[in-house]
């Protein structure tokens, strides 16, 4: 797509198609939408990536790139784990989860040659939209492409003010969960066309009156909530669609260059946001713990400056870059160390000399005891490797 790559263009040549995953009620016809845009952008010689999620679909009416239903067998998980259908679906769609970042490797690859990714939801709306594969999905590829909602829409059997209203609390609720970009699509517009619908979301009024004719106990719960989702369609666009006989594809292309400009615009510079919020705080983190430790590393330095000296030294070899974290170190003490080959000597002569003796005595013992144990293990070695 043209407007996004122009918009932030990350690097020369990368190309980042969109992601348009089409989601709605049971029966509200994705399947059938699906196939036809697939029709339609073949016809245009721009053929879709596709993708199916739906592990319960007999048959697709189109070919699928990736398809769940090659990685996970669902009625073979609804079997082992003793689940029904809802559960069965679920749990497929989570263990494809698990492989995601694998098809995210598939798409990488094809997704300069391409101009859109198609993908298809299970039926069952929430199993998508509120499980945490459907967020982890929309997310990880709303991290890397434009990715949008196509909300599908049953306009027939969204034609009663109350089905409507709830239809677009549903559409609203997942709109704030995932905000990526949404594209509301009234289909099967041959049986019902959808500018009732447009109507409603643009004149308060006409809907209201609507209202007023619905007698059910719902109209004054529907009334206030009407008030609601005017800042609701304000974030929308809107297309009417037929699956069946093709019409308004090109209208719901344009509305898909439309959401790749929000992506860009809002969605992106958003997710920008959080990460480089996350980074930081990270970074906080890291350098909080480093302090931390340094803390802990100075105390240590002062548990030995007591322990080793006993008498107002400091054990300073080997530890110099410690030293400049502690506040009150010892100035003469300071000055001493510029010479690493002086450092031992000064330190347990000037004091009580029969301790440092001691000392000295203590380390060429240690030392000849090493010098003989590695002889040993020496002759050992060479003793071995003459048997074999
Ligand atoms: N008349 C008409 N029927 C449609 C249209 N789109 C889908 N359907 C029918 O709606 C039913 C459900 O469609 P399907 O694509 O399986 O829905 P899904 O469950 O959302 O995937 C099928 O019988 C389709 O033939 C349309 O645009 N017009
Ligand atoms: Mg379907």
């Amino acid at each position: 797509m043209s407007t996004a790559a122009n918009t932030t263009a990350p690097a020369a040549g990368e190309k980042r198609p969109p992601v348009i995953l089409c989601i709605g009620m049971a029966g509200s016809g994705k399947t059938t939408f699906m196939q036809r845009l697939n029709a339609h952008l073949h016809a245009k010689k721009q053929p879709p990536y596709i993708l199916n999620l739906d592990p319960a679909v007999a048959a697709l009416p189109f070919s699928a790139n990736i398809d769940i239903r090659d990685t996970v067998n669902y009625k073979e998980v609804m079997k082992q784990y003793n689940l029904g259908p809802n559960g069965g679906i679920l749990t497929a769609l989570n263990l494809f989860t698990t492989k995601f970042d694998q098809v995210l490797g598939f798409v990488e690859k094809r997704a300069p040659s391409l101009d859109y990714i198609l993908v298809d939801t299970p039926g069952q709306i929430e199993i998508f939209t509120w499980s945490a594969s459907g967020s982890i999905i929309t997310d990880t590829l709303a991290a890397t492409y434009p990715t949008m909602i196509a909300y599908i829409i049953d306009t027939p059997r969204t034609a009663a003010p109350a089905t409507f209203m709830s239809n677009m609390l549903y559409a609203c609720s997942i709109l704030y969960k995932t905000k990526v970009p949404f594209i509301l699509v009234f289909n099967k517009t041959d049986v019902k066309p959808h500018d009732f619908a447009v109507e409603w979301m643009t004149d308060f009024e006409a809907f209201q009156e609507a209202l007023q004719k619905d007698k059910t106990y719902m109209s004054s719960l529907m009334n206030s909530m009407s008030l609601v989702l005017d800042e609701f369609y304000a974030h929308l666009k809107v297309v009417g669609v037929s699956a069946v006989t093709g019409a308004g594809m090109d209208d719901f292309l344009k509305a898909v260059d439309e959401a790749v400009v929000e992506y860009d615009q809002e969605y992106k510079p958003e997710l920008e946001r959080v990460l480089e919020e996350r980074r930081l705080k990270k970074e906080a983190e890291k350098e909080e713990q480093m302090a931390r430790l340094m803390k802990d590393m100075a105390m240590d330095e002062k548990g030995k400056e007591v322990s080793f000296g006993g008498k107002g030294h400091t054990s300073t070899k080997g530890k110099k870059p410690l030293r400049g974290m502690t506040v009150d170190e010892d100035d003469e003490e300071e000055e001493d160390d510029d010479d690493e080959d002086d450092d031992r000597e000064p330190r347990y002569r000037d004091d009580d000399d029969s301790e440092n003796d001691d000392y000295e005595g203590y380390r060429v013992e240690e030392e000849e005891r090493r010098n003989r144990m590695e002889d040993e293990s020496l002759k050992r070695f060479l003793a071995g490797k003459r048997v074999d």
